[in-house]
């Protein structure tokens, strides 16, 4: 079967006005996590961006390097050998089609399952490839649960593991994806004001905690409150986490999911790893009561992941999926 490829044109976004790359980083200071002070800083930028970047994580390069060899080695094979690894629905490789929705990217991707019993996902990948994932799933899991402890020490909720404690459980609902996207010639071709390409089209994470890593090619972009776009400037060093959907209610608002998108690079390849830290499926996604001052109720209905991963999932990415959730 012929399958046609879509034409550029939907890849490309109106220009819209140019970013200000002075705004970050100094507004998002990094958070070194051996420093006690880390868990105060950690709320405030949960609190005023939903996004902020880790460094002194802990986390040793050869997990990291030994992923992001493999991957481009991946990625580099013939389209006959990765297409065996597909269709990514639910877990395996995918190429320009985000979703199920028509969304479109500059962007091939592998999707696993990060279930703590099942780090494998899908069977056509060599052993070695396994192996070497879930070795680096481990690692930023353990680093995921370290901050969700600090926010809660921070927050004083019930407990320290009253978030990680999600994270951690048997039948924790995660997903570990890695994105690679390609140079596109083409971008330069067109020049300033010809559009940016989308690699990833505008979202919010549904999760509870996303922890992304990249290599030294630029193309996140996140939103900022007054409503500006600011690129932010990679660093393979460093990580960088956001706050989901779920912990946006979790805290009733008090930390924000981030909207976030890539933007395809002309020159260079752009690889990612993102852990997606999420509830078990019939968990209740409510904000928790240590939090609610006296007479403060929530502002979202009740539902369980299982119910919001079902409407997320059935959504396109730039869609608003919290609010249907709000409470008039
Ligand atoms: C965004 C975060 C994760 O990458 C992801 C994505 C998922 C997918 O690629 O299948 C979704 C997107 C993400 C949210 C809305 C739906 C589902 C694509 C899409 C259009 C794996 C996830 O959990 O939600």
């Amino acid at each position: 079967v012929a399958i046609s490829k879509p034409p550029i044109e939907q890849f490309f976004m109106k220009p819209s006005k140019p970013i200000n790359p002075l705004t970050f980083p100094p507004i998002i200071p990094p958070i070194d996590l051996s420093k006690p002070e880390s868990k105060n800083l950690i709320v405030k930028a949960c609190q005023d961006f939903g996004f902020f970047k880790v460094v002194n994580h802990g986390i040793p390069t050869k997990f990291i390097n030994k992923l992001e060899t493999e991957a481009v080695k991946f990625f580099s094979s013939p389209l006959s050998v990765k297409q065996k690894a597909g269709p990514p629905s639910p877990f395996g490789y995918g190429s320009k089609n985000i979703g199920s929705n028509g969304d479109v990217g500059w962007v091939e991707y592998l999707l696993f399952n990060a279930k703590p019993d099942n780090f494998s996902g899908f069977d056509e990948r060599p052993e070695e490839f396994r192996c070497i994932v879930d070795d680096y799933v481990t690692e930023v899991k353990k680093m995921a649960c370290e901050i969700l402890e600090l926010m809660a020490d921070e927050l004083k909720l019930e407990s320290r593991n009253a978030l990680s404690k999600l994270l951690t459980d048997e039948e924790s609902d995660s997903v570990f994806r890695v994105n690679y996207y390609p140079p596109c010639p083409e971008v330069q071709e067109r020049g300033i004001g010809g559009g940016n390409l989308i690699g990833f089209g505008e979202h919010t994470d549904p999760q509870i905690i996303s922890v992304l890593r990249s290599n030294n090619t630029s193309g996140l972009e996140i939103l900022l409150r007054d409503g500006n776009w600011v690129s932010v400037p990679p660093d393979s060093d460093s990580f960088f986490i956001n706050v989901g959907d779920s912990l946006q209610v979790m805290t009733n608002g008090r930390f924000k999911s981030i909207k976030h998108r890539v933007v395809a690079n002309s020159k260079e390849s752009r690889v990612s790893m993102i852990y997606f830290g999420g509830p078990p499926l019939n968990e209740k996604i409510a904000p928790l009561a240590s939090l609610l001052e006296t007479d403060e109720d929530s502002l979202y209905k009740e539902f369980t992941w299982f119910e919001y991963k079902n409407y997320a999932f059935n959504s396109t990415l730039s869609h608003d999926r919290l609010g249907v959730f709000e409470k008039i």
